[in-house]
């Protein structure tokens, strides 16, 4: 990938562009009956936030502070190390270093995070990159319909396309204007702040595209496949 003249650079991002036109025509639909979408009285409490949930999923309660949860094992993983991955179901499989991530578009979002253990933490400024981007980077084959994100410590969870490719799901790399502390997932995570917490890997290392849904750490241990807060939709 030529990152390193300016024309490569634009010709990659006029390439983005025009991948994500594409991603967004081809899921537009799947996207518009996925539960924050199609549910009528999405259950909770609080002021509507800008997707027209309450702001606090049923069951859910406020923390200020961010408990972490792990495997038990949080990897140390030095800049000029790190990598990701984005192979599988596509086109053109993706090999990211640090320096590549940070020359793609950057995207500051506040949003909410919910873990299945009852515990919310609202309005995290974020900075990151998104799915999308880096879907339309790898450009997935009309075949792809999911994807498996695994991280550095051996975890692994499964998302929809169509769950993945919402504006709001990034991957990132810094959390209240500092840099995602290791115990958080840094250097580099994901989140999915319309669904709950765990379907977004920290220490994310690579993602797969493919073909049918297949079950990640915790789907395999009990944990919903969907995932959706203001369904309660916390078990399966
Ligand atoms: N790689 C990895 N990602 C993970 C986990 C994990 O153990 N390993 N735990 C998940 C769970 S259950 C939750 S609730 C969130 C917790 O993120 P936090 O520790 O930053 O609060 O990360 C999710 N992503
Ligand atoms: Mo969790």
């Amino acid at each position: 990938m030529d990152t390193n003249t300016p024309s490569g650079q634009t010709d990659k991002l006029d390439r983005i562009v025009e991948a994500r036109m594409k991603l967004k025509r081809r899921f537009e639909e799947k996207i518009a009956q996925t539960p924050s979408m199609i549910d009528e009285t999405p259950r909770g409490t609080g002021p509507l936030n800008r997707h027209g949930m309450p702001t606090v999923p049923i069951g859910q309660t406020v923390t200020a502070k961010w408990p972490v949860l792990d495997l038990g094992y949080q990897p140390n993983i030095p800049l000029d190390k790190w990598q990701l991955n984005i192979d599988g179901e596509v086109n053109n499989p993706v090999r990211l270093k640090w320096d590549d991530l940070m020359a793609l578009p950057q995207v500051e979002d506040t949003s909410d995070f919910h873990c299945v253990t009852t515990w919310s933490r609202l309005n995290v400024p974020w900075v990151g990159v998104r799915f999308m981007d880096l879907a339309a980077l790898a450009e997935p084959k009309e075949t792809a319909t999911h994807v498996m994100c695994y991280g550095y410590d051996g975890y692994s969870t499964n998302l929809s396309l169509e769950e993945a490719l919402k504006l709001d799901v990034l991957l990132v790399h810094t959390a209240d204007g500092q840099p995602l502390a290791r115990e958080h997932g840094g250097p580099l995570r994901m989140i999915t702040p319309q669904l709950y917490a765990w379907k977004g890997s920290k220490w994310i290392k690579r993602i797969e595209f493919l073909t049918k849904n297949q079950l990640g750490f915790w789907e395999e241990r009990g944990y919903s496949n969907t995932a959706y807060p203001w369904r309660n939709d916390r078990y399966s």
